[in-house]
């Protein structure tokens, strides 16, 4: 057997994205396949090689920024937002100089928050939310104290894809002089592009990092992860010296980087333009509604009705529910808080993938 036809006996094993109903990354846009087998070999680690890469990184760069209003915009595209969660912490940190430096971030921060508490030495305290699940902001303010270098908020959380009081954690982050960090992996490339859109970003004087990732709602190919300060200090902050390198210093995380992401995003950002990105989150909306729907009449109700293209439904049965619907090859998470199955409905859950899966899904409650 040749090693490609071995290749394919194990890539068919994987579950195709149309039977995925949990996921925030997606088939990526025939464009961004293009682009990414343009840049396969590129390495942005050694800018000096890759120049033009290097260039292109900057035009994404003021492009994200203009998505974030942001006129100073300073970052990079990495291996997704854990990273980009890591180095705005990380940031922010380095910036404020304490001696026992804390966080204060939601209870309902996505995961990467526990690996940066045991990377960066940095404490993390939770702070608890409210009845819709954004995050009380008078509990972070009890939270803060002297030591504390950030607060986090969400802007489209990772169960519920709810959004934190931004505008109310930017007074306090401005107030008390600590940096405000939104973790916008999801919802960076959502939110903008919605109507009458919330001010989750760099139009608020107290944010000075943001988690955007193109290789969730951006259809760009894996990895590609975004943080972006709110300018060029935060970035110093963060750089090592590179004796050997073609440039002097370095501030990503990671040494070798693909540019690949880069070059995927910026094609999916420029051939769709503002109003492609608009007609791919109005269907991703509309699909939302439609799963809605569908799950009302079954006597699903969501646990918040909701505000972006993810949805939890409440159920004691949520693990079963999920069990046997990955037998019948259907995939879906659950939450933590409140008992809940999880969807997330990105481009490629169609109106058709959620009539198949409704279907199934009686069959299970029939059982
Ligand atoms: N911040 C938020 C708000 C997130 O939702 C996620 C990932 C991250 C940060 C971390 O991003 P990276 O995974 O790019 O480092 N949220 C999804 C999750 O953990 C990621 C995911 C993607 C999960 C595809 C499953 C999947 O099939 O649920």
């Amino acid at each position: 057997m040749d090693v490609i036809d071995e290749l394919r006996t194990y890539r068919e094993k994987d579950i195709p994205y149309s039977r995925v109903l949990s996921s925030m990354c997606t088939i990526p846009h025939p464009v961004a396949v293009e682009a990414h087998r343009m840049f396969i070999e590129t390495n942005l680690g050694d800018p000096g090689i890759f120049r033009g890469t290097v260039e292109l990184e900057a035009k994404l760069m003021k492009l994200i920024g203009e998505i974030l209003h942001c006129k100073t915009p300073a970052g990079y595209i990495c291996s997704g937002g854990t990273e980009a969660n890591i180095q705005g912490i990380r940031a922010a940190r380095n910036v404020q100089r304490k001696d026992n430096p804390n966080i204060v971030i939601p209870k309902t921060a996505h995961f990467s928050f526990e690996k940066i508490g045991d990377i960066l030495r940095v404490e993390i305290r939770r702070a608890g939310v409210d009845e819709e699940y954004k995050v009380d902001v008078g509990q972070v303010e009890d939270l803060m104290d002297e030591n504390t270098v950030a607060i986090v908020g969400i802007a489209g959380t990772t169960e519920l894809g709810q959004i934190d009081p931004i505008v109310e954690l930017s007074k306090l982050a401005e107030e008390r002089q600590v940096e405000l960090h939104v973790d916008a992996a999801f919802g960076g490339l959502v939110i903008p592009f919605m109507d009458d859109p919330y001010p989750f970003d760099f139009q608020n004087k107290g944010v000075s990092s943001v988690t955007i990732d193109p290789h969730k709602m951006g259809m760009a190919t894996i990895p590609a992860g975004g943080i972006i300060f709110k300018d060029e200090s935060y970035l110093r902050a963060l750089e090592v010296e590179t004796p050997y390198l073609t440039s002097k210093t370095q501030c990503t995380l990671t040494g070798t980087r693909p540019g690949t992401g880069v070059a995927s995003a910026y094609a999916v950002l420029k051939s769709l333009g503002f109003d492609g990105m608009r007609e791919v989150v109005k269907t991703c909306l509309k699909n939302t509604r439609i799963l809605v729907e569908e799950m009302r009449a079954l006597g699903f109700e969501p646990v918040i009705e909701p505000v972006m293209n993810v949805v939890s439904f409440r159920t004691d049965e949520a693990e079963r529910f999920k069990e046997e619907l990955y037998r019948m090859n259907w995939v879906i998470s659950t939450i933590r808080e409140p008992k809940a199955i999880r969807f997330v409905v990105m481009p490629h859950v169609t109106e058709e993938v959620i009539k198949n899966f409704i279907s199934d899904l009686r069959r299970v409650l029939r059982r």
